[in-house]
């Protein structure tokens, strides 16, 4: 049933509506909402009106009344909260709302080859040996010469080496084998200290070193730790003492070690060294394949074809001992950090790096 009065509320609900969806600030929302509802708002008269009405259509337009009240009411209140929400949204140009919580800071995490780097030099550190570093490009003489390492010598084939020297057309391998290379280990650090300085020497150099391979186990680049102490009378047992310690150091006080028998080019006698695994304490698991034991050093006394690349008058005296190790930083850290696959280390993956 419809009238007069009735119809008249709806129309003003409907003005009332747009009015306040116009309203941008809570101040043009609030003169729209008196317009209307305030003491003398063209739907407040109406209600005023409801009890004058004779009683038929008292019932109906009250009723339309009321509701078309109701609904700006309910209008308002959702037109308001648009505004604030509107007024808070930060880069809007308004105010941002201080009292939110601030967002946690992102937390960077250190890298697992980085963190055996740094425990690996620390404890050497702790034993009084310095850190030395080196180019990784290096000559030819440094990488190998030196090291007495022939031309010839597996260690320098092309599969192995990243030649980088000569790229100019028409050079010929001899060139290229004469020139620069990505140092295939950090040894040339060894000989460039050795060159520099008279013993005693007592150093490590940690570095990222090149070698052409690139499979389940090796990658193209990776990092190793070499040690070197050169001083009158130094003998096997000191090497045997100071690796143990490192051993313990870095692997746990009950770790034990044994020397098995190698050959390097650049020392004599050599020697693997095997540390009790750390994963079973020696008692045989997947990691040690069931041996208890696990390889991770190379080692040896200095041979005296390196020194005879030295100075004479500082390296040439028979007392002049040494030894030498090397080990590979990447595989202390998988083992440390019980990390199973050598790629993921490389692969730079967020959610493996933030459980470092
Ligand atoms: C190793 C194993 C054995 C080594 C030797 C030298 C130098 F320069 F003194 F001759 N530097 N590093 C060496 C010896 C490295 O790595 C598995």
């Amino acid at each position: 049933m419809s009238d007069a009065l009735s119809t008249n509320a709806r129309d003003l609900a409907e003005e009332a509506g747009a009015a306040l969806l116009a309203a941008q600030t809570e101040s043009d929302l609030a003169q729209a909402k008196a317009r209307f509802l305030g003491r003398s708002g063209s739907i407040t008269l109406l209600l005023r009106e409801i009890p004058t009405l004779d009683p038929d259509t008292r019932r109906t337009a009250g009723q339309a009344i009321n509701e078309a009240k109701k609904a700006v009411e309910a209008l308002f209140t959702a037109r308001r909260q648009a505004i604030k929400d509107a007024s808070l949204a930060v880069g809007s140009g308004h105010p941002i709302d201080v009292t939110l919580d601030a967002r946690q800071p992102w937390r960077g995490h250190l890298h697992p080859v980085t963190r055996a780097w740094r425990e690996i030099t620390d404890i050497f550190s702790s034993m009084g040996y310095t850190i030395e570093e080196g180019p990784e490009v290096e000559t030819d003489w440094h990488c190998f010469e030196a090291l007495n390492i022939p031309q010839g010598h597996p260690a320098r084939e092309m599969q192995d080496t990243f030649y980088i020297s000569d790229f100019r057309p028409g050079a010929t391998v001899d060139a290229m084998a004469d020139g620069v290379v990505l140092r295939t280990h950090t040894s040339p650090v060894q000989v460039r200290t050795m060159l520099r300085s008279e013993p005693p020497i007592r150093m490590i150099c940690p570095g990222t070193v090149y070698r052409r391979d690139s499979d389940l186990t090796h990658t193209p680049m990776f990092h190793q730790v070499e040690g070197l102490v050169v001083d009158e009378s130094i003998t096997m047992a000191d090497l045997k003492g100071t690796l143990a310690e490192f051993a313990r150091a870095y692997f746990g006080a009950a770790t034990q070690i044994r020397f098995r028998p190698s050959y390097f080019p650049f020392t004599e006698p050599s020697t693997e060294v095997d540390v009790t695994c750390s994963g079973c304490s020696g008692s045989g698991c997947r990691i040690c394949k069931g041996t208890g034991w696990l390889e991770v050093l190379g080692a040896g006394m200095v041979d005296p074809d390196v020194f005879a690349h030295q100075d004479p008058a500082r390296y040439g005296s028979s007392r002049i001992q040494g030894f030498a190790f090397g080990m590979g930083i990447d595989r202390l850290a998988m083992l440390k950090y019980g990390i199973g696959d050598l790629r993921l280390l490389f692969e730079n993956d967020i959610r493996m790096l933030e459980q470092f």
